[in-house]
């Protein structure tokens, strides 16, 4: 199918546009609002069905006494992070940054201040690329019509109907314009925009609910460099979308559209929330987080991966803790992330192993996920390899001689054994730098 055009770029004008990000690789998500105080999940309010009566003392005690955004900065860089996005409104409607349009914005808070605003400071002083999540969801505006994921869900399409007599969709349609509109000048160069989500359907939304076709195209008059995510429900449009989003779950392999490999980004948790949430124990280990952001390489992607801070404005000593550990794997092993993408099919994938390869320097990158015993084949690998060493140390491994030399297994025609050490390297996740031949 022919993606109908409402953006002029040509493919390589895209790749050029994305060039950055697709180099980058790993970014932090940032989710925060007044379900932080909750903290019970950022769905809370659609989970419990509260009113909005009843959802306000979130908002009369939101008061960040601990939020310095510089911390948070500081910390996404230790990570190897290199961009971050952050909830300017999420489905509570809520807003991070001092609107016109609303007075349910954190400015009329007891903190009284716009935290988005000292966010975007302290964010570009790291270095940091900035990106703003945006709900078109929002349970809080009153002419926002019922749905299917709206904390007042019914069932049938009377229900619904009677719900929705006094509510004007095109009224919140304005209203988000003029909300990303605000976002889009405020704040200087924005580098993404990452809207959350489109579900089209029985009591659902989708583009024409948001008035999608205007609104991207008012975005791209606004930030022509901007980089979109996909979920306007404009997939069929060329400019509707830059970079497809799998949200915490692992993908098979590169996504396709109409038969192309597609920019993607999975955005993943800790623990399965993204709002900050007390009680929550399912936190995934250090080995989990890095394979998440390997893997995601190795299949041509990005990692956009979630901190939820608390209600005092600080980052969660769990997720802090983490973030250092990739950070101290980041410091040493960054050359198989950055600039690096899924491995040309003639490699083949070894067992245990992570491929990832840098097409600018053309070396491979094997991650050993379960450390191997003494030997290790690359099947295939014969005649490519100009030298090999590990990654965090720049130590040679040596390649087996086929003959004289002790293997237990049988080696093909073509294949190349590597001599490892018994002990497995002192690194989470080991890594194997092959320079290969040109
Ligand atoms: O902002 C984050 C999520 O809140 C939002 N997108 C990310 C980036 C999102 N979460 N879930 N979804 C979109 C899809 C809907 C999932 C649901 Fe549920 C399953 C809604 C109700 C049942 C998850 C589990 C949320 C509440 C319970």
């Amino acid at each position: 199918a022919q993606q109908k055009k409402i953006w002029n770029e040509t493919e390589e004008e895209k790749k050029e546009r994305l060039a950055w990000w697709t180099n980058d690789r790993f970014g932090m998500f940032i989710h925060w609002g007044t379900y932080s105080l909750a903290g019970r999940h950022e769905w809370v309010k659609k989970k419990e069905r509260i009113d909005n009566e009843t959802y306000q003392k979130y908002f009369d005690n939101f008061n960040p006494d601990l939020y310095n955004p510089q911390e948070w900065a500081k910390l996404a860089k230790a990570a190897g992070m290199k961009y971050a996005v952050i909830t300017t409104k999420h489905h509570e409607g809520f807003t991070l940054f001092d609107s016109k349009y609303t007075d349910y914005k954190i400015t009329n808070t007891p903190y009284g201040k716009d935290a988005i605003k000292e966010w975007v400071e302290a964010f570009r002083a790291e270095g940091l690329k900035i990106g703003f999540y945006y709900s078109i969801i929002d349970w809080h505006h009153p002419d926002y019509t019922i749905d299917r994921v709206h904390p007042k869900s019914v069932g049938s399409q009377k229900e619904y109907d009677k719900l929705n007599k006094d509510r004007d969709m095109s009224v919140y349609r304005e209203y988000l314009k003029n909300q990303v509109i605000e976002i889009l000048t405020i704040y200087g160069k924005v580098d993404i925009l990452w809207l959350d989500y489109s579900f089209p359907g029985e009591f659902g939304k989708g583009k024409d609910d948001w008035g999608s076709i205007e609104l991207i195209k008012l975005v791209r008059k606004l930030q022509p460099e901007i980089i979109v995510n996909d979920r306007l429900d404009l997939k069929e449009y060329w400019g509707g979308w830059d970079f497809t989003t799998p949200e915490q779950f692992k993908i098979k392999e590169w996504p396709t559209h109409n038969g192309k490999r597609i920019p993607w980004e999975t955005c993943q948790t800790f623990s399965g929330s993204w709002g900050y949430y007390r009680d929550e124990m399912t936190w995934k280990s250090n080995k989990q987080l890095l394979e998440l952001l390997i893997e995601s390489v190795s299949k041509g992607g990005n990692l956009l991966l979630n901190v939820g801070p608390t209600g005092r404005g600080v980052i969660d000593y769990r997720a802090e803790k983490a973030l250092y550990q990739i950070g101290d794997w980041m410091k040493y092993n960054y050359r198989s992330i950055y600039g690096c993408t899924q491995a040309p099919s003639t490699f083949e994938i070894p067992d245990n192993g992570l491929l990832t390869y840098n097409p600018t320097t053309n070396r491979l990158y094997v991650h050993l996920l379960n450390y191997p015993l003494q030997n290790y084949t690359l099947k295939g690998m014969k005649g490519k390899i100009k030298y090999v060493q590990f990654l965090h140390d720049a130590s040679e491994v040596k390649i087996a001689s086929p003959k004289g030399h002790w293997i237990k297994q049988e080696l093909g025609e073509g294949d190349v054994n590597l001599i490892l050490p018994v002990n497995k390297p002192p690194v989470e996740i080991p890594v194997i730098e092959i320079i290969l031949n040109s």
